[in-house]
């Protein structure tokens, strides 16, 4: 699989401390075509970022205004459509800005679409086998809840529902719409895979946690709050 097919897609609220040695670790496995959309930063992302943006290293995006991470992805998710009348692209990869992804589980993702051609998508888990990740109580409770609230929404039973490490290929972008503007596209996702009959297996990743990345859980909204938003979307 030449590596120059592959897009990642990387979403970024105010990570301007953490977003340089992402892109750095992706160029420096040799990937070539990242996008990064910048969700409304007022850090001086951009700033951060110009000489890649001058330079053209890597496609990137503004929102104006902060408008969370579902509607940074579909934002994503369109530009490819957009760019990719020439099938250039044929695996899209969603990675997050903050260091907590391995550029390494690449090989992971990568072999399971080689050693089985007929899947679509290839999501990356915490709970399968023994990674060396190690979740915070606190956070595999709220995994926990995810994972359960997902399933009984959309039918489909992961191990780690909200996992933001996954590979897909760009043509299953024709069917997949995230019109949830929060954490809640998490489950819309997952809801569209099953809706399609989507092709998908779960690999282990590692997740890197840190204070820094512990530090951030209040960006996300309340997850009760969360998911009231995507029963009313779904049912109502
Ligand atoms: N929390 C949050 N993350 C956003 C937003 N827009 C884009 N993102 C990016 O989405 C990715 C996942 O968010 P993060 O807070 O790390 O969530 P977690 O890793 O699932 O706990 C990161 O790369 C964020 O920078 C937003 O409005 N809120
Ligand atoms: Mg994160």
């Amino acid at each position: 699989m030449p590596k120059n097919k592959i897009i990642f897609l990387i979403r970024a609220y105010n990570e301007s401390t953490r977003i340089r040695g992402v892109i750095e670790s992706i160029i420096s496995a040799w990937y070539s075509e990242i996008l990064v959309i910048d969700d409304g930063s007022t850090d001086g992302t951009e700033v951060f970022l110009s000489d890649f943006i001058k330079n053209k290293n890597i496609h990137y995006v503004r929102h104006v205004a902060n408008r969370g991470a579902g509607a940074a992805l579909e934002t994503g998710f369109s530009y490819v459509r957009s760019r990719n009348s020439d099938n250039h692209w044929k695996y899209l990869v969603t990675f997050d800005a903050d260091g907590q992804h391995d550029i390494r589980d690449m090989e992971l993702f990568r072999s399971a679409f080689e050693t089985d051609p007929t899947l679509d998508v290839v999501l990356g888990s915490r709970f399968i086998t023994k990674t060396d990740t190690n979740v915070p109580f606190f956070r595999r409770v709220i995994l926990w809840w995810g994972m359960v609230f997902t399933s009984l929404i959309s039918g489909v039973h992961l191990t780690d529902a909200h996992n933001g490490y996954r590979m897909m290929r760009v043509k299953v972008l024709d069917h997949i719409r995230i019109t949830m503007d929060g954490m809640e596209y998490a489950s819309e996702l997952i809801d569209q895979i099953g809706s399609y009959q989507l092709h998908f297996v779960e690999v282990p990743v590692n997740i890197h946690y840190d204070e820094y990345t512990l530090g951030k859980w209040q960006r996300h909204g309340w997850p009760l709050r969360i998911a009231a938003r995507m029963i009313l979307k779904k049912f109502f």
